[in-house]
């Protein structure tokens, strides 16, 4: 009785959170001897959204034109009157030069205004105050250049609605909410993320009614229905936030923790306990995203809007995508529906340093100018290789995120050690795990030798903790002045001291 209460208690989380916990066949009966997985394991669509690694947010709406950061619901529809017709085309080009691998565009906000005509409220672009807003269909025109240039696009859709009168009722989710994110989720099944923000209730206009509305966001949106009726239409689309699928990183600063479980439990709260960390021992696979501002001042574009430098998006970038979170960075479009130059400028001169320091290929950057991956001109060796024919350290090197080293089941430790024949210039080392066999790294220490006998510890004052999808390590272990002079070496090891299962690594770089 008891183990039947158990068990029917484990199945609702598990379907409702869209986790696989498919069995693969065990060690024994597998010739290829091939790990278990250790659970909880991505979805498919999970693994597919970890790669887009670093992508943009363009937060561009009603509030461009009225100076607000949270529109109250109210406005005027003529207000929306971009001074030329948007062009999302140039947004998605600039973002490329910065290595980025797509984008969300915000196409409605808090304030209810939508960017698109809509069956759904009059409170829309139908009604813009002049021709460049009524003719400018933001998500089609976005989903459109973001296909032509091959980067992936999502969109943020506040379920939150100061304007709606349903808000706060059901009919807001049914014939409002639910219906808006099946019009969008029309353009393009490709889509990779849809946003759904956690701010919701409060004051705001709701027709002309006013006052404040209260709902429970786990429970208000029928989020298990929203996930399969948008799943249907983009099966790849990750629902963030309150779609359950990826969560908040806990902060707008551009930082994961150094440690970065890509797991949460889900008692804790939707966020999972502390989100910059995740939870070593949660049972959700909801890995973690960090949105963040490229300019100083709010989400959206105000006046005399500055831009934080390159070297600083660069520092985020490292503290994100470089400890197991996603970077989506906001770079908001002006009153002509444009970028302005300075953030042009600025993103440009992030990807040459993506491009010049860490290989992220760069779109319009030649290869020849990529920092060289020094592990590939390295002798690697393992204390421990699988049993088996493909688990071998020349999987770290092979561009396959699929295949990957592997040391036999029991084993919790196990050092790499790569060694040149002349002495190197090493400043970046990245690793990356298999995901699709769970998230298993705990512990690992880093040391160099320049004679190639005695070794030195490198960055003892990181957490060098989680590995994840992917981390990368400043070996001079400062991430706001990680480029520096280097360490001339001739032996590089990383040593692992714990994980939660055997180790796997797919690969491993070093700049
Ligand atoms: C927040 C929103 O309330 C902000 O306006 C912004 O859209 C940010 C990305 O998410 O929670």
């Amino acid at each position: 009785m008891k183990l039947k209460t158990l068990l029917v208690g484990l199945t609702i989380p598990l379907v409702g959170y869209a986790q696989s916990f498919e069995m693969k066949n065990q060690t024994l009966a597998d010739q290829d001897n091939r790990p278990a997985p250790c659970h909880p394991v991505p979805h498919a669509r999970q693994i597919l959204w970890n790669e887009t690694e670093f992508y943009a947010f363009f937060h561009y709406g009603m509030n461009t034109f009225t100076g607000q950061e949270w529109g109250f619901g109210n406005e005027n529809e003529a207000t929306y009157a971009p001074t030329q017709k948007p062009n999302p085309e140039q947004w998605v080009k600039a973002v490329k030069a910065a290595g980025m691998k797509g984008g969300i565009a915000v196409v409605k906000h808090h304030d209810g205004f939508c960017l698109w005509p809509t069956a759904t409220t009059t409170h829309s672009i139908a009604r813009a105050g002049n021709a460049n807003g009524r003719e400018a269909n933001i998500p089609e025109l976005f989903a459109a250049a973001s296909q032509k240039h091959d980067m992936k696009y999502g969109f943020y859709i506040s379920p939150w609605d100061r304007n709606s009168a349903h808000y706060g009722k059901d009919t807001y989710v049914s014939e409002v909410f639910l219906k808006q994110c099946e019009e969008l989720a029309k353009y393009g099944n490709e889509q990779f993320e849809m946003w759904f923000d956690g701010a919701n209730g409060g004051d705001g206009y709701y027709g002309g009614e006013g006052g404040s509305r209260s709902i429970d966001n786990s429970i208000y949106y029928d989020t298990p229905n929203l996930r399969a009726r948008v799943h249907d239409l983009a099966p790849n689309c990750v629902l963030w936030g309150v779609g359950g699928e990826a969560r908040w990183i806990g902060n707008e600063s551009g930082f994961a923790g150094e440690t970065c479980w890509a797991m949460t439990d889900y008692n804790k709260g939707a966020s999972g306990g502390r989100a910059e960390n995740g939870d070593e021992n949660g049972w959700f696979w909801n890995p973690g995203e960090s949105d963040a501002k490229a300019t100083n001042n709010g989400w959206f574009w105000h006046q005399g809007e500055s831009m934080k430098s390159a070297e600083r998006l660069f520092q985020m970038y490292l503290e994100t995508v470089g400890r197991n979170a996603t970077l989506i960075l906001n770079c908001p479009p002006d009153r002509r529906g444009l970028l302005p130059d300075n953030t042009v400028d600025e993103l440009k001169k992030l990807g040459k340093m993506l491009h010049e320091r860490l290989a992220v290929p760069v779109f319009g950057m030649d290869e020849t100018t990529a920092a060289t991956d020094l592990a590939k001109s390295a002798t690697i060796e393992a204390t421990e290789v699988r049993t088996g024919n493909s688990y071998a350290t020349d999987m770290l090197t092979d561009d396959n995120k699929d295949t990957y080293w592997a040391t036999n089941d029991a084993t919790r430790e196990a050092s790499i050690t790569l060694t040149w024949d002349e002495p190197q210039t090493l400043r970046y080392l990245q690793l990356m795990e298999p995901i699709q066999l769970g998230q298993r790294i705990k512990k690992f220490t880093i040391e160099y030798s320049a004679d190639g006998t005695t070794w030195k510890r490198l960055c003892p004052v990181m957490e060098t903790t989680t590995v994840g999808y992917k981390r990368i390590i400043p070996l001079n272990g400062s991430t706001s002045d990680s480029y520096g002079e280097g360490y001339r070496a001739t032996k590089l090891r990383i040593n692992i001291l714990d994980s939660r299962a055997c180790p796997l690594l797919s690969n491993l770089s070093v700049y």
